[in-house]
């Protein structure tokens, strides 16, 4: 069927926005080039690659050919000979270093990484990019002794174009990567995870024609359930172009022009969809393609909003059975990147008969979201605005802002994710509350189509020890009212929860962003013997019983599925720099609250459908 165009050439704000940063979405559906694997590594925890003996940078921006560590050296300097790469040892990319070589377990600082290749086959008029999955914290790139650029922040994508600095043979790519922890950074000097450095996740060369698609919205239109709205950005020198969007499986297709500035917004209906939903996670091929160029993708159309107290999916209310999650295959004691990776933690989630996930405190790799698309997982993705970030300074906020962007411009087709998440645990401030403001508005004005939350904090009351308040300020803009509570953990003992009453000052749905208990996988002792399995049981029977007394409360994501590394946690014969409030232990193996929350979670389940 081919449809009647609606709309043509309106650059929405989000898409504008999106653009400024330059995009590259659906990179690994593209035909690339893997850059996946050894890499000669220098570890340079001096920076003698990027400062001379008077600490002044090789490295003068973009363009720029200094660089200690760099093959082509500037022709007025002396070749030094301090250095080699081939004869230097290697890593595994994507991967993190410290779990990858014993002496770099505590490494923070620079490390050099370079990668030789070759590039035959690219086709005459085509471009090229390379594309980074992710590098902690900041990355420094260079080809064949040229500067392309710098990224900062250690858990979203960015690439470069190299169409013109490639060359068929002998390429030399060059990564400074550095995990220095920053005051200023996000996040900043403090957290309860490992800083794991290095390049993290894939590397690829992509391919792409003179003129691309290079950014795509495919959703249901706002406020209805029947009605498809696509946006397509096209980037290059034929920007206006005719451009189609076909769905086969539903026999739909569409077409329009773009307008001067590549943009194409086409709006057709589509009464035959399926919805998605964990109970049915149908997801439908999408090709997009314009005169120059074609791409692929799956994509689940749902709604999501919020009606009083209650969450509607789909215009049903839904309570989120969820979990915490961080990025690390606690099995390898590293960073989790791979598709293999997002099946074991997402399975673990399916296990418990969750229905959704937070992907704390950071974004997770792509993987993730596709695959909770797959198993039907609803998400919570965050950034890393974690604990005291400098609220009052220009950079920080800018920084949160481009993760924020970065994210949303790579997830925002993903119909599992469902809530965006700009903080986690933030001391109440007029600073930091406006700070977060800025944050709201920036995910509102990309993508109006999804939740707003953060992990917000409770408070005690001086007159009435038992009585916990969630007042926080910051609740007005906010979608869900979300706070962290570990009432029976830090907060007392298990018992203490009988006592608990609550005043929350927000009419909106109340999720739990975490609450839990350390304990060792396998040790096992009375329920008030602290780290055992026992314990941590008995605080999960407690805590439901009591967060079933809040009116208002639509879901839970308690802290965390799978033991992961820390610092802070010192505890001899029983953290070992694990934090053990996992649900499953460093070897995957379940502890016995694991059982808690799934039967929990069944009757949950079998309650909704049953119905009201
Ligand atoms: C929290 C933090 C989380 C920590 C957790 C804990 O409130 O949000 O990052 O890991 O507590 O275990 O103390």
């Amino acid at each position: 069927m081919k449809l009647r165009i609606l709309a043509l050439a309106l650059l929405p704000l989000a898409l504008a926005r999106l653009e400024a940063a330059g995009s590259l979405i659906n990179a690994y559906s593209r035909q690339s080039l893997s850059l996946n694997g050894k890499w000669n590594v220098i570890v340079d925890p001096y920076e003698t690659g990027f400062y001379d003996y008077r600490y002044q940078p090789y490295d003068q921006g973009p363009d720029s050919t200094a660089a200690f560590f760099m093959d082509h050296r500037p022709a007025d300097k002396s070749e030094l000979v301090e250095y080699s790469f081939d004869r230097s040892p290697t890593l595994m990319v994507p991967g993190d270093w410290n779990s990858q070589a014993e002496k770099l377990f505590y490494y923070e600082g620079s490390v050099w990484y370079r990668r030789l290749f070759d590039i035959r086959a690219s086709r005459p008029g085509n471009r090229l990019f390379v594309y980074f999955g992710a590098a902690n914290y900041e990355a420094d790139v260079y080809l064949n002794g040229k500067k392309l650029g710098r990224h900062v922040g250690g858990f979203t994508p960015f690439f470069f174009e190299i169409t013109n600095a490639v060359k068929p043979v002998g390429n030399s790519l060059i990564v400074k990567v550095d995990n220095k922890r920053h005051r200023e950074g996000v996040p900043t000097l403090n957290t309860d995870w490992w800083n794991y450095g290095g390049l993290t996740r894939e590397v690829l060369l992509v391919q792409t024609p003179g003129t691309f698609i290079a950014q795509y919205h495919v959703g249901l239109k706002a406020g209805t359930r029947d009605r498809i709205e696509v946006t397509v950005q096209l980037d290059g020198p034929r920007k206006q172009q005719k451009v189609t969007v076909t769905l086969a499986g539903l026999g739909l297709k569409a077409e329009a022009r773009t307008d001067a500035s590549g943009v194409a917004r086409i709006e057709f209906p589509a009464a035959q969809i399926r919805l998605w939903s964990p109970e049915r996670p149908a997801l439908h091929d999408v090709v997009l393609a314009s005169e120059t160029d074609q791409i692929a993708d799956r994509i689940g159309f749902r709604t999501i909003k919020t009606a009083g107290t209650d969450i509607l999916l789909n215009d049903k209310p839904v309570f989120l059975r969820g979990i915490c999650i961080h990025e690390e295959n606690p099995m390898r004691g590293g960073r989790a990147y791979s598709v293999e990776d997002a099946r074991m933690l997402l399975g673990w989630a399916k296990e418990l008969n969750a229905n959704f996930v937070r992907l704390a405190h950071y974004p997770h790799n792509e993987h993730m979201a596709r695959v909770a698309d797959e198993l039907g997982l609803m998400v919570w993705e965050e950034i890393p605005v974690y604990w005291a970030i400098q609220w009052e300074n220009a950079d920080t906020l800018h920084l949160a802002q481009s993760q924020l962007t970065e994210l949303i411009a790579r997830d925002q087709n993903r119909a599992s994710v469902v809530v965006w998440s700009v903080a986690n645990e933030t001391p109440i401030t007029a600073e930091r509350t406006r700070f977060l403001k800025t944050l709201v508005d920036t995910a509102r004005s990309l993508d109006g189509s999804r939740l707003i939350s953060a992990a917000m904090e409770v408070h005690g009351d001086k007159q009435n020890p038992d009585l916990r308040i969630v007042d926080d300020p910051f609740g007005e803009f906010t979608d869900l009212v979300s706070f962290n509570q570990y009432i029976g953990w830090y907060d007392g003992l298990p018992d203490k929860t009988a006592r608990i009453s609550w005043s929350i000052k927000y009419k909106k749905p109340v999720v739990i962003s975490e609450f839990g208990a350390d304990a060792l996988q396998g040790w096992h002792a009375d329920a008030l013997t602290r780290f055992s399995e026992e314990y941590q049981e008995d605080l999960y029977r407690k805590t439901i019983t009591m967060l079933r007394k809040i009116p208002a409360w639509r879901g839970v994501t308690p802290w965390i599925l799978a033991d992961f590394r820390s610092p802070r946690r010192v505890l001899p014969n029983v953290q070992d720099g694990w934090n053990r409030k996992g649900l499953i232990g460093q070897n995957g193996a379940k502890k016995r609250a694991f059982a808690v929350l799934k039967s929990f979670y069944d009757e949950i389940e079998q309650r909704a459908a049953r119905g009201p």
